[in-house]
């Protein structure tokens, strides 16, 4: 089922929808069609009161003037790309810079702050949205008019499947993913920091201080960042490594060890789970891309959310699963570029088990 209603307006008035898909076993996703955002997710573990279990806010506003992309699909590039500066083709592009020198998720009018097109596609079993929109030949100063579609379905296995299409008129970047903040406990209940989570990746992108991936591929062995069993979110975020360090917490990517170069199938990648005396939540991830940034939202200070909710450092956990950041400046990495005759594909899953 799929109640669609009014969020909110955009400054220039344009209508915020939201459409709130609900399955049999009555766990609902409520989506905008600003950028895509997952703004509440409900899981009935407990009848009479459901656990939300993503960070948001309450109005169009809060969403527009905040910059932790929260629940939003992001494009055209996820992550960072150094200094916006990449070559494709022969030619030299600069794209917006809205982080420090570098791009951060598309630059600073990315896919997280339009209003999609938006289209009921099942309102019974299974339901199901899709959402589009049309991004011209340099916006933020990536080449190519690009197409996109995301396809959010709602099963009756509990799990929120997002497939991502794309077509392009000429060669050009694609690296999409969804930001959403988890706590499985509940939004507002406090830090991730119990919470356990195993990913399968033996190795993981090491950067510099700014985040910007140095280009090795290194193994998690002996790590803060070998989470192959599963392990209590605090401990890498205890650790004095010199990454989780740069990081101020986690913040970085891992290398999917399942993944197949163009395949389609969401392979699982891990997990997350909440265990406390009246919860005992998990989450599965699946995903068909290379590499999965986790992000423990490591600046936030009473940033205030849902229902006067004040999130703070480490109060959700964000699996985004993507592309390398920078991979158009390290030719070793799974390549982001989407050829003019291509058609682009991905998919992932989060799946709620209680
Ligand atoms: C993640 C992180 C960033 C950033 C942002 C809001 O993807 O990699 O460091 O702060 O989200």
């Amino acid at each position: 089922m799929i109640k669609q209603s009014l969020f909110g307006k955009m400054p220039n008035g344009e209508l915020v929808k939201q459409f709130c898909l609900t399955n049999n076993h009555d766990v609902s996703v409520e989506i905008l069609n600003l950028g895509g955002i997952i703004r509440r997710w409900l899981v009935p573990k407990d009848k009479h009161s459901p656990t939300d279990i993503v960070l948001g806010f309450d109005t169009v506003n809060d969403y527009l003037s905040d910059d932790s992309y929260l629940g939003a699909l992001i494009g055209r590039y996820a992550n960072r790309i150094n200094q916006g500066r990449f070559s494709l083709a022969g030619s030299n592009y600069q794209t917006d810079t809205n982080l420090g020198d570098n791009c951060l998720h598309g630059g600073s009018q990315g896919f997280n702050s339009k209003v999609w097109q938006s289209t009921v596609l099942s309102n019974g079993d299974n339901p199901s949205i899709m959402l589009q929109l049309s991004s011209p030949h340099g916006e933020q100063g990536f080449p190519g008019a690009l197409s996109v579609k995301v396809i959010y379905t709602l099963t009756e296995q509990n799990r929120l499947r997002i497939e991502y299409f794309a077509t392009a008129e000429q060669a050009t970047l694609y690296n999409p993913t969804n930001h959403s903040y988890f706590n499985l406990s509940g939004h507002s209940s406090g830090s991730v920091k119990t919470h356990q989570v195993q990913i399968l990746a033996s190795h993981y992108t090491p950067t510099d201080k700014n985040a910007i991936p140095t280009g090795e591929i290194a193994k998690v062995d002996n790590t803060p960042f070998d989470l192959r069993s599963m392990t209590t979110i605090s401990q890498p975020l205890g650790s004095s490594h010199q990454q989780i360090e740069y990081g101020n917490g986690l913040d970085h990517n891992f290398c999917l060890d399942t993944y197949v170069p163009g395949s389609k199938v969401a392979f699982y990648v891990g997990k997350i789970i909440a265990i406390d005396s009246d919860h005992d939540i998990s989450l599965n991830i699946y995903s068909n891309m290379p590499g999965m940034q986790i992000f423990t939202a490591n600046h936030f200070v009473n940033k205030k959310g849902k229902g006067g909710a004040l999130y703070q450092a480490q109060q959700g956990v964000c699996f985004e699963t993507q592309f390398y950041p920078d991979a158009p400046n390290h030719a070793h990495f799974p390549s982001a570029t989407l050829q003019a005759d291509e058609e682009f594909y991905s998919v992932t899953e989060y799946e709620v088990l209680f």
